[in-house]
């Protein structure tokens, strides 16, 4: 081969390895499939507390990631389990939440996220028992966290026991193995609230942190709070 078509092949090469790297950081840029928004500012009449009802899996079973960790949130109108982490809310009300934690649990890596924060009596019912700190080096440890940093809410989720068998594909029955923890938190003025899971559960990606911790509809998501 001439020198010419030597340099050629160089900088051809050179140009396609540059396309595979733009393209690979693209990919893994790429925000996941955008959810809809759960509309909880009809399922009540004004003023009331809005009821919400949401569960923790371990492997959400299905879409383009069976097998990463997730919420699931109950439509308060169909009344049918959605794989949608924007929630609208009432703004100065009062939300009464419910979540089924079936995932299995483990130490936390900072004992902080152990404790009831921003809550109704900084505290959260565990399966009907009132916590208002959760030591995770006891039991069966924490899944996941709930919280919302602007609004100091932080619930951690109890593990259930990893040994047993557990539900694998969402939504999941409550004749799985599961913990039920319910607590109650006030919004305040309209905006946008991230939530998120402050546990790196994302098994598999850089410190648990990538993959379904930082894809919307998974481990966190927002609440769009607006006036009624
Ligand atoms: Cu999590």
């Amino acid at each position: 081969m001439s020198m010419r078509g030597r340099l050629t092949t160089v900088i051809v090469l050179f140009l396609v390895a540059v396309g595979l790297l733009v393209l690979s950081v693209a990919t893994f840029l790429k925000p996941g499939t955008p959810g809809g928004v759960t509309d909880f500012t009809k399922s009540q009449a004004a003023g009331q507390p809005v009821h919400i009802l949401a569960q923790t899996v371990g492997s959400i079973g299905f879409g383009a990631h069976p097998t990463w960790v997730s919420y699931m949130v109950m439509n308060p109108t169909t009344h049918k389990w959605v794989q949608d982490t924007t929630w609208k809310l009432p703004a100065h009300t009062k939300i009464d939440m419910t979540i089924e934690q079936f995932d299995s649990g483990s130490p936390l890596r900072n004992q902080e996220w152990g404790q009831i924060l921003g809550t109704f009596g900084h505290s959260m019912q565990l399966n009907g028992k009132t916590v208002s700190v959760y030591n995770s080096f006891t039991g069966t440890g924490v899944g996941h966290t709930f919280a919302v940093p602007t609004l100091g809410v932080s619930v951690p989720l109890v593990g259930v026991n990893g040994s047993d068998t557990l539900c694998g594909v969402a939504p999941c029955s409550t004749k799985m193995p599961h913990n039920e923890i319910s607590f109650s938190f006030e919004t305040q003025g309209a905006g946008s609230y991230p939530w998120q899971c402050f546990v790196p559960c994302g098994l598999g990606f850089l410190y648990g942190n990538g993959g379904p911790m930082s894809t919307q509809n998974y481990m966190g998501g927002f609440l769009e709070v607006v006036n009624s």
